[in-house]
């Protein structure tokens, strides 16, 4: 097979900053390096940064002052040769050093090339180039810390032990099937299906993470509810930072929904502001009535606004019985208008009191709603790995099947050569979790996500 050519790309964002990067991997990487800084020494040291000039390959041109490092193969990020220069950040200095790279032989990367070498050349799993992207775009603590534990293998050396529990599995039986006309087989049946129940229950602890673990990278989706002028617009806002939602004293001030991503209590939601909800024959009022109801068919929370001074309405009271599938949490809002504090309040238990003329009980509510809708993740405090994508739920949900369909066999008194053909697929599931075999569509779509330059 040819060798790979040599790919380059800026790795850091565009526009004004002190620094950026540009990276190579190649086989040519040094030698084009090389014709960009001809003050680089011929054989410079692996890791250590030079300053030197870099200049434009053909003209000669001086381009910029730059620190290059070399990372040789195979211990750098894609397994390959690689360089990075840094140089100064801005419209032109990353550019004209890229295409310099590009003049002296390099080709432009496309998105991410890098990690995809990296992948095909077993410096990461699957699961740790997802890492990668989440590292990359994920916006909250609790996503980051996933991340992170799952760039460092945390996820893949419990999927690789699932794994290797699968291959036991079909040693033991093979050691089973071996003394087959023995009253005593050295491998008694009971050992194995012990196994496997604790092999099922390894796999549902990681499922159990699952549902809130996929809303780390999307945010929950949590809509603001309540009657006009409940306060709804003025605590979004409060909670995004930012005056977004137009606020008056005139019910049925917002019309179209709004939506912002934000980070609460270090977990991630999509805020939705809706329109008051009412009976009305305003025309467009209506139609954002009806938006409304569509954001809270599908909400992963409700934070309902209610003023604190006066008690729930009938209607009020009906809308809560009819969103029980959902997570509602109750907003008392305006609560600086009930000074005396609880007494002035009509607020019951588990509902926060929230005011934002004075901010306060907006910390409570964040940590609320983190609690509300992460509870799972939060009491499990990093313990365990957590599955933030459909895929690693539908593969790991493959194999779970595949295992009960073993167990069941052997339950149901099916020779144990029969019980044996749910293994090979089990294990297969958990592989194409890791990645061990590169399949392309996978690949591809993957990729697709990433940036140029990772
Ligand atoms: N004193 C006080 N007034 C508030 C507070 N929050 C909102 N308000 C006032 O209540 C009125 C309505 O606030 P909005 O945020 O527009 O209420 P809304 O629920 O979005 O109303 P609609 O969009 O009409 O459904 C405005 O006059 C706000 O200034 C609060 O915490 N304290
Ligand atoms: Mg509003």
């Amino acid at each position: 097979m040819a060798e790979p050519d040599t790919i380059a790309a800026v790795g850091t964002p565009p526009g004004p900053s002190a620094l950026a990067v540009v990276r190579l991997s190649g086989v040519d990487a040094f030698s084009i390096v090389s014709l960009l800084c001809p003050g680089l020494p011929e054989n410079p040291e692996p890791r250590k940064a030079y300053l030197t000039r870099a200049r434009d390959p053909s003209s000669g041109e001086g381009l910029d002052r730059v620190l290059v490092t070399f990372f040789p193969r195979p211990d750098s990020y894609t397994g390959e040769d690689m360089a990075e220069v840094s140089s100064h950040g801005g419209w032109l200095s990353p550019n004209l050093v890229l295409e310099g790279c590009l003049r002296a032989g390099a080709r432009r990367a496309v998105e991410g090339e890098f990690t995809r070498r990296a992948y095909l050349n077993g410096k990461m799993d699957l699961l740790q180039v997802e890492a990668v992207l989440d590292l990359i775009e994920g916006r909250s603590r609790a996503l980051h810390e996933t991340a992170v534990h799952q760039l460092e293998r945390g996820l893949s050396e419990r999927i690789g032990g699932l794994r290797e529990g699968i291959v036991s599995l079909e040693a033991l039986l093979v050691h089973h099937l071996d003394f087959p006309e023995e009253d005593d087989p050295p491998i008694p049946l009971e050992r194995i299906r012990g196994k496997a129940s604790e092999l099922a229950e390894a796999m549902d602890v990681l499922l159990r993470t699952a549902p809130e673990g996929e809303l780390l990278r999307d945010g929950a989706l949590t809509v603001l509810a309540g009657r006009p002028n409940s306060g709804k617009s003025s605590l979004f806002n409060a909670l995004i930072g930012e005056e977004r939602a137009i606020v008056t004293e005139i019910p049925g001030t917002t019309r179209d929904a709004l939506e912002a991503t934000v980070s609460l209590g270090g977990y991630p939601f999509r805020l939705v502001d809706t329109a008051g909800l009412r009976e009305t024959d305003e025309r467009v009022e209506r139609i954002g009535v009806e938006v409304a109801r569509r954001y809270l068919s599908g909400a992963d929370l409700i934070l309902f606004c209610v003023e604190d001074n006066r008690t729930l309405t009938r209607e009020e009271e009906d809308f809560l019985a009819g969103v029980r599938e959902t997570p509602v949490l109750v907003a008392r809002t305006k609560a600086d208008l009930t000074p005396d504090g609880l007494e002035g309040s009509k607020a019951s238990d588990g509902e926060v009191r929230v005011s934002v003329v004075t901010g306060e009980g907006l910390d409570d509510l964040r940590r609320s709603v983190a609690d509300v809708v992460f509870s799972g993740l939060v009491s499990l405090g990093g313990e365990v790995p957590v599955l933030t994508r459909r895929r690693h739920t539908e593969g790991i949900d493959q194999a779970k099947r595949e295992l009960e369909g073993f167990q069941n066999a052997l339950d149901q008194g099916l020779p144990a050569e029969v019980a044996a053909t749910h293994l090979r697929p089990a294990e297969t599931a958990l592989e194409e979790l890791l990645g061990v075999i590169p399949r392309e569509e996978i690949l591809d779509r993957l990729f697709s996500e990433f940036c140029i330059g990772k």
